[in-house]
C-alpha cells in the first residue's frame, strides 16, 4: 500500500510521488483518488508543479550522466531487471489491488496484468544482456562500428486503462537502454508506478534512474513534456493529447513514440466458425469494459451470416456479468471513471440520434447494488452505417457497432475508411482470404482467427492516427537508443610501421 494513506481510505498526507530515490510531496496541492465501483475517494496523492518537474529533471539528468547505471554493462543491468521482475511477482496481489480499485478492472485482468509486467522486466533483461553493436561493411581501410547509446532523460506518459502493462512496457526498455526515466501516470491512475518505482529501487537501480510524478496532464504532463532536459517521449493515450505531445516535440526536435487510439474492425467472414468468432468479437469488446486501445469496436460482417451472428452476439453479450471487480464471475467492472461513463453514454445518444438500434444493453444495469459505481452494461448497436459519429470516434467503452458488408472489396473499403489504424480481427476459414485481407487492411496489428493476443517479443503500433513508432520486441529497445558511428582508421601510413 502507497504510503500516505491509511487503511479504510481515511487521509493522512496525501500519497507522495518519488524522485531522486525520495517520497515527495508535491507544490500543486493534491487530487482525489477515486474507487469506479463504488465511488467512494480511495486516498488524496499528491500533485507535482512545475518546480517539481523542474527538479524531477535535473535529478533525472544528473543520473542520466552518471556511470552508475549507463556505465553498468549490459549483464550487470539485466541483472537488476531481472530482479525488479521478481520483485514485481512477489507484490503482485498488492499491485493487482492497486490497479483494481484505481480503474475498475475485474481482479484477473488485474492480476494477468501484474504477470505481464513482470514478464517484460524478464524480457528486457534478455534483451539487453543479448542485443549487440554492429561492425558495418568497410570501404576503406578502416573498421567502422555501430554502436547504441542511451537518449538521456525520458519522459513516459501513461494512461489509465491498462498501467500496470504499459508502464512497464516503457521503462524496462528504457532503463535496459541506460536512460533516466520519468513517469507521469495518469490522474485516475497515480499509485502503481510509485510502488514499481520502489520496488526497482530495493532491486539495486540507482535513483534518480526512475522517478514517478503525479499530477495532471496540463499541471504536470505539459511543463514535463516542454522542459529541455527531456530528450525523449513516450505516450500512450488519446490521439488529441498525442497530437498536442507531438506537436511540441516537433518544436523541441526530440523523437517521441505514440501510441495512440483505435476503431478497430473485427471481421468475421460467412465461412468462419461461427461461435468462435462471436466469443472472440465479444472479449475483444467487453474485456476490460471496451476501455482498450485494441477494442474491436467496429464488428463487419457478411451480410449472409448476419441474423446467425447477431442471434449469437446478443446471447453471449447478455451472458456477460457485469458487476463488482472482485466478485467471482464477473467478466465487467465498472467504467474507470464517472466523467468517461458519461462520455461513453453520450456517444450511446449521438448513434441513437444518427438512427442506431440497441440489440443489447445501452444504458446502466438495473441492479440496485451497483448503482454507486460508473457501471455500463455490454451494448451492441446496429442499423448505423459506417460513417455515423459512433464508428468513426473512439468510445473506449463497452460498446459495439455492427456493420453488414457484402463482398471482400466493400468490406476493405469500409474497414480502412476510418482515421485510425491499430489493430483488426479476421474470422475466416478461407486462410488465402485472409492473409490477403489483412495485406489490404491498414492497421499495425492483425489478428486472423483469434483477438487480443498480444506478445511483449511483438513490435505493436498504430497506423496513421493511431499512432507513431513501435513498442514491444529486440526494436522496442532501439526506440530509446541513439545509434553512433565509430570509424578507426587503419591506415598502416597513419597507423605508423607498428609490426
Ligand atoms: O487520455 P489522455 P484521457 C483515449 C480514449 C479516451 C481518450 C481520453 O478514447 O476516452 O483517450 O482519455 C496525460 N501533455 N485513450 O483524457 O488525455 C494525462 O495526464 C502531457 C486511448 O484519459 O490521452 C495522462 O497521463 N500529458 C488510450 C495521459 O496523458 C498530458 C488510453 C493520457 O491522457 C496532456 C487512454 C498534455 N497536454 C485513453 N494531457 C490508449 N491508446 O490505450 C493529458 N496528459
Amino acid at each position: 500500500m502507497p504510503s500516505g494513506r491509511e487503511a479504510g481510505g481515511s487521509m493522512t498526507k496525501p500519497v507522495p510521488f518519488l524522485v531522486g530515490g525520495e517520497r515527495v510531496q508535491g507544490s500543486a496541492g493534491s487530487f482525489d483518488s477515486v474507487n469506479p465501483a463504488t465511488g467512494t475517494v480511495n486516498y488524496a496523492v499528491s500533485a507535482a508543479g512545475a518546480s517539481d518537474v523542474e527538479r524531477c529533471v535535473s535529478i533525472a539528468r544528473e543520473a542520466s550522466r552518471t556511470p552508475s547505471w549507463k556505465g553498468l554493462h549490459p549483464h550487470e543491468r539485466a541483472q537488476i531487471l531481472a530482479r525488479i521482475a521478481d520483485g514485481i511477482r512477489a507484490r503482485s496481489e498488492g499491485l493487482a489491488a492497486i490497479q483494481m480499485r484505481e480503474n475498475g478492472k475485474v481482479m484477473a485482468e488485474c492480476r494477468a496484468q501484474v504477470a505481464s509486467a513482470a514478464a517484460t522486466f524478464r524480457y528486457y533483461a534478455s534483451v539487453c544482456e543479448t542485443l549487440g553493436s554492429e561492425v558495418t561493411p568497410a570501404r576503406g581501410d578502416y573498421l567502422s562500428l555501430t554502436v547504441y547509446e542511451p537518449m538521456g532523460v525520458v519522459a513516459a506518459i501513461t494512461p489509465w486503462n491498462s498501467p500496470l502493462t504499459m508502464e512497464a512496457q516503457k521503462i524496462a526498455p528504457a532503463i535496459a537502454a541506460g536512460n533516466a526515466v520519468i513517469v507521469k501516470p495518469s490522474e485516475v491512475t497515480p499509485t502503481a508506478a510509485i510502488e514499481v518505482a520502489a520496488i526497482a529501487l530495493e532491486a539495486g537501480l540507482p535513483p534518480g534512474i526512475l522517478n514517478v510524478i503525479t499530477g495532471t496532464g496540463r499541471d504536470t504532463g505539459v511543463p514535463l513534456v516542454r522542459h529541455p532536459g527531456v530528450r525523449m517521449v513516450s505516450f500512450t493515450g488519446g490521439t488529441e493529447t498525442g497530437r498536442a505531445i507531438g506537436t511540441i516535440a516537433a518544436e523541441r526536435l526530440i523523437p517521441v513514440a505514440l501510441e495512440l487510439g483505435g476503431k478497430s474492425p473485427n471481421i468475421v467472414f460467412a465461412d468462419a466458425d461461427l461461435e468462435a468468432a462471436v466469443d472472440g468479437v465479444v472479449g475483444g469488446i467487453f474485456e476490460g469494459s471496451g476501455q482498450s486501445c485494441v477494442a474491436g469496436s467496429r464488428l463487419f460482417v457478411q451480410r449472409t451470416a448476419l441474423d446467425a451472428v447477431l442471434a449469437r452476439l446478443k446471447d453471449h453479450a447478455e451472458a456477460l456479468r457485469v458487476g463488482v471487480p472482485d466478485a467471482a464471475g464477473v467478466r465487467m467492472g465498472p467504467l474507470a471513471s464517472f466523467p468517461h461513463r458519461e462520455k461513453v453514454e453520450a456517444y450511446v445518444a449521438s448513434a441513437r440520434a444518427e438512427g442506431g438500434e440497441i440489440l443489447v444493453g445501452g444504458g446502466r444495469p438495473d441492479d440496485t447494488a451497483l448503482a454507486g459505481g460508473a457501471f455500463y452494461r455490454p451494448t451492441v448497436i446496429t442499423g448505423l452505417t459506417n460513417a455515423a459519429r459512433a464508428c468513426r470516434e473512439e468510445i473506449f467503452g463497452p460498446v459495439l457497432c455492427v456493420l453488414p458488408f457484402d463482398d471482400e472489396d466493400d468490406l476493405v473499403a469500409q474497414a480502412n475508411d476510418s482515421s485510425y489504424g491499430l489493430a483488426c480481427g479476421i474470422w475466416t476459414s478461407d486462410y488465402r482470404r485472409a492473409l490477403r485481407v489483412a495485406g489490404a487492411i491498414e492497421a499495425g496489428t492483425v489478428w486472423i482467427n483469434t483477438y487480443k493476443q498480444l506478445s511483449i517479443a511483438t513490435p505493436f503500433g498504430g497506423f496513421k492516427d493511431s499512432g507513431i513508432g513501435r513498442e514491444k520486441g529486440v526494436s522496442g529497445m532501439r526506440l530509446y537508443q541513439q545509434s553512433k558511428s565509430i570509424y578507426l582508421g587503419l591506415d598502416e601510413r597513419v597507423m605508423g610501421a607498428g609490426r
